[in-house]
């Protein structure tokens, strides 16, 4: 990794699961600290609970910051190879800042070697950046699905910022410049940062590349091209789905750009384990989904 991230930064993301893809053997576990949503991701169907990340999963539980410690505590009781702590929904990390703020911190109080991880759709990434600095969050995620106001008008029907509600390319402006003025700020305060994608077949299967280009001009350190899951009941849920050639094509593709992921498993956003080897089941209130 560059000289941009400290030491203490590029040891964390070598010990990442989701960023190193050498890093399988640990676990992360996610927080479903974050119920609120800013925007609505055609994608997306909140009544199912959605995962920030793009999925449309689900969670079984939603915790208050406090009881998100003493999952923690439970957890890193029972899994010795716990290193990363996310926040990814089901709504919006940055939409629920208080909570995400409060679970981290009182987490950090505990365990002050734990990384720490957010996924967000980047709508709040420059107010909340110093924060987020200062929080010791080291990871971030932002979900980019365009940069042309044009297509993110067909994946975005709304958007919802300082009270207002913003519709079609004005909505899609107003994330699009958001998002590139948060990626900005993270990599001059040293955090790394990657950016997820969800191909959309006839939407952004031929500019997500671009996407890439330019969130490399931005620093950041790699990019994960995901297949939609539309959710049921969502506007694209009779959308056609990308085909694992076609998304492979588009990975091999933007490689020559930056970095790419090719190990995700779209997770729920009360995952918790190894990638691909979760365990939460184990540890929910009741189980469900
Ligand atoms: Fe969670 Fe996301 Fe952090 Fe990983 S997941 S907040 S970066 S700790 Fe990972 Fe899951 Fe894919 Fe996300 S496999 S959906 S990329
Ligand atoms: Fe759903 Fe995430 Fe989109 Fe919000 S940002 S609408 S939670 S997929």
């Amino acid at each position: 990794m560059e000289e941009k991230w400290t030491t203490e930064v590029r040891e964390k993301t070598e010990k990442h699961p989701c960023y190193c893809d050498t890093a399988h053997k640990y676990a992360r576990m996610h927080i479903p600290v974050a119920p609120k949503c800013n925007i609505q991701c055609n994608y997306c169907n909140r009544k199912y609970d959605c995962l920030n990340e793009s999925r449309p999963g689900v969670t079984s539980e939603i915790l208050k910051p406090e009881e998100a410690l003493e999952k923690y505590k439970m957890v890193k009781e029972k899994i010795e190879n716990l290193m990363v702590v996310g926040i990814a929904g089901p709504g919006d990390a940055l939409a629920n800042f208080q909570e995400t703020k409060r679970s981290i911190e009182l987490i950090k109080e505990y365990d002050p070697n734990v990384t720490f991880c957010l996924s967000t759709n980047g709508l709040m990434l420059p107010e909340y950046a110093e924060e987020i600095y200062q929080l010791g969050i080291t990871h971030i995620t932002v979900t980019i699905n365009a940069i042309d106001p044009k297509i993110a008008a067909k994946i975005y029907s709304k958007i919802c910022y300082e009270d207002k509600i913003y519709t079609g390319e004005e909505a899609g402006k107003l994330l699009i410049e958001k998002q590139l003025i948060g990626l900005k700020l993270m990599q001059e305060k040293g955090i790394v940062c990657k950016v997820n994608m969800v191909m959309i077949k006839g939407i952004n299967e031929n500019h997500i590349e671009k996407v890439v280009k330019k969130v490399r001009e931005l620093g950041v350190y790699m990019s994960n091209i995901m297949p939609l899951i539309p959710a049921a009941g969502s506007k694209f849920e009779d959308m056609k789905l990308v085909s694992n050639g076609e998304l492979n094509a588009l990975r091999k593709k933007c490689s020559i750009d930056l970095k790419q992921m090719y190990h995700c498993r779209q997770c729920r956003a009360d995952a918790i384990g190894m990638l691909g080897e979760d365990v939460s089941l184990d540890f929910r209130k009741g189980g469900c989904g």
